[in-house]
């Protein structure tokens, strides 16, 4: 069913707290914790407690925390002090990207979902 723990789901360890991660921030509904590859000074994965494997299906299946989660994306950038200031006015390093990648062949490799939050250095357009 929709949300429920999956027994072989690196993600669902890290929420229910039985793989170690450096958590940066918690709600009843999402937790948010440091990449163990970082691509950037900031690199925070934010991720729905539930499972869902991708944001696709967070989205049509839980909309209220997909919402928790991009709220929480804002938030990690404004404790990481990447937030561009009001406007989006700032340097080529104020300003951040949130990432869902989404099937294999965009780079997914884990199959809950999760936004990266990556900041704190010149992010070129297009990605890779
Ligand atoms: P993606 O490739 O979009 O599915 O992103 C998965 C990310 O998860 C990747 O950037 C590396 C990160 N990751 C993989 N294993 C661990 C882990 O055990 N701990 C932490 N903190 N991050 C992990």
């Amino acid at each position: 069913m929709a949300g429920e723990p999956q027994a072989d789901c690196l993600f669902c360890k890290i929420a229910a707290g039985e793989v170690p991660a450096t958590v940066v921030r918690e709600t009843d509904t999402t937790i948010a914790f440091r990449d163990i590859n970082p691509q950037a000074p900031t690199h925070v994965l934010v991720i729905p407690k539930a499972h869902h494997p991708d944001a696709a299906a967070l989205a049509a299946e839980a909309p209220q925390v997909a919402a928790d989660v991009l709220r929480e994306a804002g938030e990690v950038a404004a404790q990481e002090e990447v937030a561009p200031p009001p406007g989006g006015a700032g340097g080529p390093r104020t300003g951040y990207r949130v990432i869902f990648n989404t099937g294999a062949g965009a780079g997914q490799t884990v199959f809950h979902a999760h936004a990266h939050v990556l900041g704190g250095r010149g992010l070129e357009w297009p990605p890779g």
